[in-house]
C-alpha cells in the first residue's frame, strides 16, 4: 500500500513570522494520516529545521543545481540542502519550466543529482491547456517522464516521487476533476508498470493544480492519486491542515 503524501509549495511567499504561525498551526493541526512536507523559499529552510526539529513534518527546497559547487551564482547544492535536514527536493516545477528554462534534459540531470544525494526527487510533470486542447496530454507527459526515466532506470521510481500539475489548473482555481486527474494518473502508472509493474505499485503519484480542502477527498479517494503538492492553500492554515486530514 502506498503512504499518501501532501506537500506544501510556497512559492516566493512567506516571512519569518507568517511562516511561525503557519508552522505552529500544521504542528498542533495534522492527525498524521498522510505524510507531510513543505517546500519554503530556501533561505527559510534554517527556520524550518529549527521549527519541524523532532516533527514528523518533512521538508525542502523548490529547486537546486545538480552540480556539487562552483560558480553557480543564486544557486543551493544539494549538499547545502542536507545540511539543513532536507529529505525532499522540489524538481521541474511547471513554474522553473516556463520561466526559467528548464528543459526535460536538465530536469533529468536534477533528478539524478538528488538521487545520488540520497534525497527524494518530487518530479514535476504536466501539460499546458493548449497541449491539452490539442489532445497530447500524454504524449507531454511521457517526454517528462522518459527523459528521467532513461536516466535514472525504473527501479529509481520506487523513490522517486511524481506530482501530476496540468499547468492550466495551477493558481488558477481550475482544479483538474476528480476524473480528468486520475486518468492521467493512471496513465502514468501504466507508462511505469509497463517497464515493472511492482516498482509501478509502490512509486506514488501526486495531483497538484488548485488543490483545495473542498476538492481534495474526492482527489484523494481517486485510486491513483496519492496525495497532493498544494501551492496557494498552503499558505491558509486551517485550509492545509483540512487538505492533509482528509488524506488517509
Ligand atoms: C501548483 C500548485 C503547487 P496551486 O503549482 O505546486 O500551486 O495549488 O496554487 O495551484
Amino acid at each position: 500500500m502506498r503512504r499518501l503524501l501532501v506537500a506544501a509549495n510556497w512559492k516566493m511567499n512567506g516571512d519569518m513570522s507568517s511562516n511561525a504561525a503557519l508552522l505552529a498551526a500544521f504542528k498542533a493541526g495534522f492527525n498524521g494520516s498522510a505524510d507531510t512536507a513543505i517546500f519554503p523559499p530556501a533561505v527559510y529552510i534554517p527556520q524550518l529545521a529549527d521549527s519541524l526539529k523532532g516533527s514528523a513534518i518533512a521538508y525542502g527546497v523548490q529547486n537546486i543545481h545538480f552540480e556539487e559547487k562552483g560558480a553557480f551564482t543564486g544557486e543551493t547544492n544539494l549538499a547545502m540542502a542536507q545540511d539543513f535536514g532536507c529529505q525532499y527536493i522540489l524538481v521541474g516545477h511547471s513554474e522553473r519550466r516556463e520561466l526559467f528554462g528548464e528543459t526535460n534534459a536538465i530536469v533529468a540531470k536534477k533528478v539524478v543529482a538528488v538521487l545520488a544525494a540520497g534525497l527524494i526527487p518530487m518530479l514535476c510533470i504536466g501539460e499546458t491547456l493548449e497541449q491539452r486542447e490539442a489532445g497530447v496530454t500524454e504524449q507531454i507527459c511521457k517526454e517528462q517522464i522518459d527523459a528521467v526515466l532513461t536516466q535514472v532506470g525504473i527501479k529509481a521510481f520506487e523513490k522517486v516521487v511524481i506530482a501530476y500539475e496540468p499547468v492550466w489548473a495551477i493558481g488558477t482555481g481550475k482544479t483538474a476533476s476528480p476524473e480528468q486527474a486520475q486518468d492521467v494518473h493512471s496513465f502514468i502508472r501504466q507508462l511505469l508498470a509497463a517497464e515493472d509493474a511492482a516498482v509501478a505499485a509502490k512509486t506514488r503519484i501526486l495531483y497538484g493544480g488548485s488543490v483545495k480542502a473542498s476538492s481534495a477527498q474526492a482527489l484523494f479517494g481517486q485510486p491513483d492519486i496519492d496525495g497532493g503538492l498544494v501551492g496557494g492553500a498552503s499558505l491558509m492554515a486551517e485550509e492545509f491542515v483540512a487538505i492533509c486530514n482528509a488524506a488517509q
